[in-house]
């Protein structure tokens, strides 16, 4: 049984605001908005508006005026669903609102469930899974770069990307299809040499999406940066300065960070995750030679827990600024920054070494140890003061320079979405698969399961996954004649 399609209505802006946009979709949204709109122009005729028109008139229910509003019509299938649409823009109080709702579900509307709108658009080929997606990225974007990630996602970029990787693997699966159809003649259509090149160069474009997840995510989420360090180096102050707001209580008693401290910030239009964490003890930088130089009060049950987060944000972050302090010696220093890359796991993240209080040294001592420094280490090296604020144009520009903002250029190879990054990791798998097929001479029939596999995959992103499309490849490609 075919499901009837109803008429859903919801408030489309939220709270604020001097205007507020009410939508209603469905086969008698113009029918339901008509019995309650009393346009100001009596010859207007609502039922019989065209698309893309406005009026002004009243909403009232009863003798109960409610509001003066601006009606907009829109028709199938020109509309944001695809579906008969029309926009009542009210005042925004809550009041007028609730009880426009209230009235449009008397009148047999229903309530929209989240997402509804852009659920029935895509049913309605308004737009692809990819870019209904989209439409919540691009809401929730909040840099520069989450923007052009999103908006490039909402205008079917990446779509396109997937879309043509999933044409040219469709091709290649119909070729095999062909020669599976005529096994009995013992044909070959394709060519196992050219069939293998296309799947390494399109395996290797997957892998390549799959990749910029990293990125995709950090910029949507925000760049995690971990500031670690030994207790009292300076972290939490360092936090501050850069948020310039008292975040992190500062204290001289070494261990005073406990938890970790999370703050976004905006630099050079990228969204930065900054985590404050407890202060690493020697006994967690083991090659430390400097033990029972700092004051080590005894390690409280707490400390123990605040630094094993420490150690797992290490293990996810993609900066890690490694804080030290002026008055130590470069050896230590580098030892102590290699603790702490080995630290990260393998989550190749990029170690920048902070030297911080280079307010209680001369200029002299400090180019001496940035010098005997640049020969002990090849990571960045900054030195700043959280106290005098000096130094934090030159970490920002270290930070801004680590994310490979150069993959910004091409947007639409950004993956950002986790259910893509999934759905392409599968792809590759499957693809690996056909390939180790290849080479291993295994029957056509289970390589051609690989395939079809990895365009599922690739469907499965764009929402378009029908098995028929492989026949029809075939009969649009080949005029076999009969
Ligand atoms: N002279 C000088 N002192 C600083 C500077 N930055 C921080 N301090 C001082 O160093 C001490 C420790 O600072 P915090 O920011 O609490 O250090 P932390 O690394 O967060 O310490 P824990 O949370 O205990 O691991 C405080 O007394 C700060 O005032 C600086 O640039 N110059
Ligand atoms: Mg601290």
């Amino acid at each position: 049984m075919v499901q009837k399609v109803t008429t859903i209505c919801a408030p489309a802006t939220s709270g604020g605001g001097a205007i507020a946009l009410i939508r209603v979709s469905g086969p008698e949204a113009i029918s339901i908005v008509s019995d309650i709109f009393k346009p100001t122009d009596n010859q207007v005729d609502i039922l019989n508006a065209k698309g893309y028109t406005l009026y002004f008139g009243t909403i009232s229910s009863q003798e109960e005026f409610i509001d003066e509003v601006l009606l907009s019509v829109f028709r199938s299938p020109l509309s944001y669903t695809g579906e008969e649409m029309a926009e009542i823009s009210c005042h925004a109080s809550p009041f007028i609102q609730q009880r426009i709702i209230e009235i449009l579900l008397e009148h047999g509307a229903e309530t929209a469930t989240p997402g509804e709108f852009t659920q029935r658009a895509f049913m309605n080929g308004k737009m692809d899974l990819s870019q209904a997606e989209a439409v919540a990225d691009i809401i929730a974007s909040d840099s520069e770069a989450a923007h052009r990630l999103a908006a490039t996602q909402l205008r079917g970029g990446f779509s396109g990307e997937i879309e043509k990787l999933r044409q040219e693997l469709l091709s290649f699966a119909s070729l095999i299809e062909l020669e599976l159809d005529f096994s009995e003649e013992d044909v070959i259509f394709a060519d196992r040499f050219a069939m293998t090149e296309t799947i390494i160069k399109i395996k290797s474009l997957v892998d390549s999406l799959a990749s910029s997840f990293r990125l995709g995510n950090a910029i949507k989420k925000g760049v995690p940066v971990v500031i670690a360090g030994r207790p009292n180096v300076g972290k939490s102050s360092l936090l501050n300065v850069l948020l310039q707001e008292e975040r992190a209580i500062v204290s001289d008693i070494p261990g005073t960070t406990r938890d970790t401290i999370e703050e976004v910030m905006h630099l050079g239009g990228l969204l930065f995750r900054f985590i404050d964490t407890a202060g690493l003890r020697d006994a967690i930088l083991p090659t430390s030679p400097q033990a029972g130089r700092l004051r080590q009060p005894k390690v409280d049950k707490i400390e123990t827990k605040g630094i094993e987060r420490t150690k797992l944000k290490l293990e996810n972050a993609d900066i890690v600024l490694a804080v030290a302090e002026v008055t130590d010696s470069a050896a230590p220093i580098a030892e102590f920054a290699a603790s702490i890359a080995g630290l990260t796991g393998n989550s190749g993240a990029k170690v920048i070494l902070v030297i911080n209080k280079s307010d209680l040294v001369s200029r002299k001592q400090a180019g001496e140890l940035k010098k005997d420094l640049s020969a002990l280490c090849s990571i960045p090296v900054v030195f700043i003061s959280a106290k005098n604020s000096s130094g934090l144009e030159e970490l920002k520009k270290q930070l801004t320079d680590s994310v490979e903002t150069g993959r910004l250029k091409s947007p639409q190879y950004i993956v950002t979405n986790a259910r893509h990054y999934e759905a392409l990791k599968n792809v590759s798998s499957s693809l690996q698969r056909a390939l180790e097929g290849f080479r291993d001479g295994i029957p056509t029939v289970l390589i051609a399961t690989d395939v079809r596999q990895a365009i599922y995959y690739l469907g499965l992103i764009t929402g378009r996954i029908t098995p028929d499309d492989i026949l029809g490849e075939i009969f649009s490609k080949f005029c076999i004649g009969k």
